[in-house]
This record gives C-alpha cells, sequence and structure tokens, in this order.
C-alpha cells in the first residue's frame, strides 16, 4: 500500500479542475463517493475526464506492450531447442496476443476505437513496455523473460485485478493466471540449463546480468518522480506504489536466483534486518527514460515489425469484414 506521506502530497480525487455545473456535481460526488467506498466504476457510468483520460493511457499502453511483447520471443519459436519447448514458446506468445486483444476491447468500452488506438502505436505517440526494447540474444533470454519480465509483470498486475473501472480489473484476472504460467515454464526452462553444461549456465547469468536491470525498471519511476501515481492511486486505479512493487519484485526474485544457482548483477544488493527486504543498488533511469523516448537498442525494429505486420494483416480484416457483410445480408434476406 501507498505510505501515508505519499498520499498526503497527492491531490484530491476529483476529475476536473473547471467549475461545475449542479447536474455535473452531483454526477461527480457520486462517482467519488463510489471510488471512496471502494466500489467499480462501469463503462456506462459517468466518471471524470481525466479519469476515463488516464485509463485509456494506461490500458492501451498495457495492450500495446502485450502485442509488442511478442516480437523478443516470438524470434526464438523457430530455434527453440526441442519440439516441447517450441509448444510452450508458441502456446505463451498466442496468450501475450490474447491479454493484448482482452485489453484493447477493455479500452474501447471507454470509447475509444482499436483504429486510434494502434495508430498512436503506430507513430509513436503511445508508449509500450520499456522491457520489450532489448533484444533477445540467446535462448536461455525466453527463460528469462519468463521468469523475470512475467515475474515482474505479476507483481505489477496482481493489485490491477482489484482496480476500480470493472473492465480492466476482470481482464487482469485471466492474464495473472496466464502470467502465472509463463512464469514457472521460465524458471523450469532455466532449471534444466543451469543443471546442463557450464556453457549453458554461463549463458544463463548472461541473460540474467543483461535483463536484471531492465526487468526493475519496468515497475515505472520512483513513486517522487511519478507523475501519475498519486492521481491513480486515489482514483483506485493503482493500489500499490512503483516503489513498494519494485522491492517486493526484488524480495521474492533474490531467494529464486538461490535456488536457479545464478547471481544477480547487484553488488549492493544485501538483505536489510531492519527494514526486513533487500537493499539495492541504483537503477540507470538515463538510460530507462532514454529508452522509454524511444531510443532504446531496438525501438525502431520493434515498431517497423509492428507496423508491417499490421499493414500485412490489411486483407484479414477486410475479409473478416466482407464475411461479416455476407453473413448480415443473408440474415437480412432470410427475416424478410
Ligand atoms: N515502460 O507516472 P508513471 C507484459 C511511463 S507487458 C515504458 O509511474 P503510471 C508482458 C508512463 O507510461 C507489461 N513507459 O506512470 C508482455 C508515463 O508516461 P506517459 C506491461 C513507462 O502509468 C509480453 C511515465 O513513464 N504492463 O507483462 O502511473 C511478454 C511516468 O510513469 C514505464 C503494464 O502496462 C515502462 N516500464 O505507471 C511478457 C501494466 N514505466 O504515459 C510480459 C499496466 C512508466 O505519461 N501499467 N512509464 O507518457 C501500469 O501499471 C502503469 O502504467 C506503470 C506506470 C506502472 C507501468
Amino acid at each position: 500500500m501507498y505510505t501515508q506521506s505519499f498520499l498526503q502530497s497527492a491531490p484530491a480525487a476529483t476529475g476536473a479542475a473547471a467549475p461545475l455545473v449542479a447536474q455535473d456535481a452531483q454526477k461527480q460526488a457520486a462517482f467519488d463517493a463510489r471510488i471512496s467506498a471502494d466500489g467499480r466504476i462501469e463503462p456506462q457510468d459517468w466518471m471524470p475526464a481525466a479519469y476515463r483520460k488516464t485509463l485509456v493511457r494506461q490500458i492501451s499502453q498495457h495492450a500495446h506492450s502485450e502485442i509488442v511483447g511478442m516480437q523478443p520471443e516470438g524470434n526464438w519459436i523457430t530455434r527453440a531447442p526441442s519440439l516441447k519447448r517450441k509448444c510452450i514458446l508458441i502456446a505463451k506468445v498466442q496468450d501475450e496476443c490474447g491479454h493484448g486483444l482482452y485489453l484493447y476491447s477493455a479500452a474501447e468500452t471507454l470509447g475509444v476505437g482499436r483504429d486510434q488506438l494502434l495508430a498512436d502505436l503506430h507513430s509513436g505517440k503511445a508508449k509500450y513496455s520499456s522491457i520489450f526494447n532489448y533484444p533477445t540474444l540467446s535462448w536461455a533470454d525466453v527463460g528469462v523473460i519468463g521468469w523475470l519480465v512475467d515475474g515482474a509483470a505479476i507483481m505489477n498486475q496482481i493489485p490491477l485485478c482489484r482496480c476500480s473501472y470493472g473492465p480492466y480489473a476482470r481482464a487482469m484476472i485471466r492474464v495473472c493466471k496466464e502470467e502465472s504460467f509463463h512464469q514457472r515454464q521460465g524458471f523450469e526452462a532455466l532449471l534444466v540449463l543451469m543443471q546442463g553444461t557450464a556453457e549453458q549456465r554461463a549463458m544463463v547469468q548472461d541473460s540474467v546480468n543483461r535483463f536484471w536491470w531492465k526487468c526493475l525498471a519496468m515497475f515505472g519511476p520512483p513513486d517522487a518522480d511519478s507523475p501519475h501515481s498519486a492521481q491513480a492511486a486515489h482514483w483506485g486505479i493503482k493500489r500499490v506504489g512503483n516503489d513498494e512493487l519494485r522491492q517486493k519484485f526484488i524480495d521474492a526474485t533474490a531467494a529464486q536466483a538461490q535456488v536457479l544457482g545464478v547471481s544477480l548483477p547487484d553488488p549492493e544488493l544485501k538483505w536489510n534486518e531492519v527494514r526486513g527486504h533487500y537493499d539495492y543498488g541504483a537503477i540507470d533511469w538515463d538510460e530507462f527514460w532514454a529508452t522509454v523516448g524511444g531510443n532504446g537498442p531496438c525501438n525502431k525494429e520493434r515498431l517497423a515489425t509492428r507496423v508491417k505486420a499490421h499493414h500485412d494483416g490489411q486483407w484479414v480484416r477486410d475479409a473478416a469484414l466482407a464475411h461479416a457483410r455476407k453473413v448480415q445480408q443473408r440474415q437480412r434476406k432470410g427475416a424478410a
């Protein structure tokens, strides 16, 4: 949960700065009361424009992350080391696509069309998770993405199952169940590699070294530098702050790393008896912001692949629409 000082520094739970006419004031009061009572907001309910905007931003960016996130792992489907690993990886990548679809649907309930959401992704206006702008250089990266990236995603997404916006919260329940399978398959794949040759163990360690710090940054900037956190917390969208989730992730993964037999690349990582948490070193936020700003190692490649896939898939969308029109015409004829 957020600390008291963090919440005190936050703005009040109102959505609009302009004076409200009486009817809007009533609607605002009903919205505030529902939020205070920890109730759910549904698509047909009145909501402040800023609440809607925040949700469209977060849910669509989340959806974009899921579909762009198919790329780094998708690159390894043809090179998976066995039929079993190939089947698991195909299923996982398909799951990520499914998550994107639930999330685009959830965003659409807020009154924005999918074409618009995708146009914002393709033009570079909308963000997606920083983590998918790094390359997958070895098979171990597939395991590490499952273990660490999906592990971080679950840590962030479990509290979203209690988000105040109903469609987002409900989508998150299924997403979290599937992410849990993803995390376990990644850990298991790494366990097998760690029981293999010295070369395989070195491959896992190299992958952990490259991904560890990027995964810590996935949780977003420190609360003190996070422009959206305080308001999102008041609206019941964010239930737990970026820093607390990051800490929970570190505490959980440090123990898992010991089981695996890998070291985490942070000389300052140390259990702090007083805090009851691991202390950890400084995250390179300059590198994070450069990546978020479009200048990470794979940003251009990821976006170009996504735009190409969208164009290549145009005939499928056209065919589906043509089919739907024919079905509709047949139904109309039958009814006449
Ligand atoms: N990457 O005020 P803040 C997955 C941006 S997919 C890029 O803390 P907020 C998976 C943030 O958008 C995992 N940008 O923002 C898929 C904001 O910029 P704008 C995706 C980031 O929204 C396939 C600015 O920094 N998960 O699991 O309150 C395979 C200030 O940040 C990042 C989600 O999307 C980042 N890492 O909190 C495997 C979860 N962090 O929008 C796995 C849903 C921050 O003002 N999203 N920014 O231009 C969230 O929970 C929140 O949006 C965040 C950020 C915690 C990410």
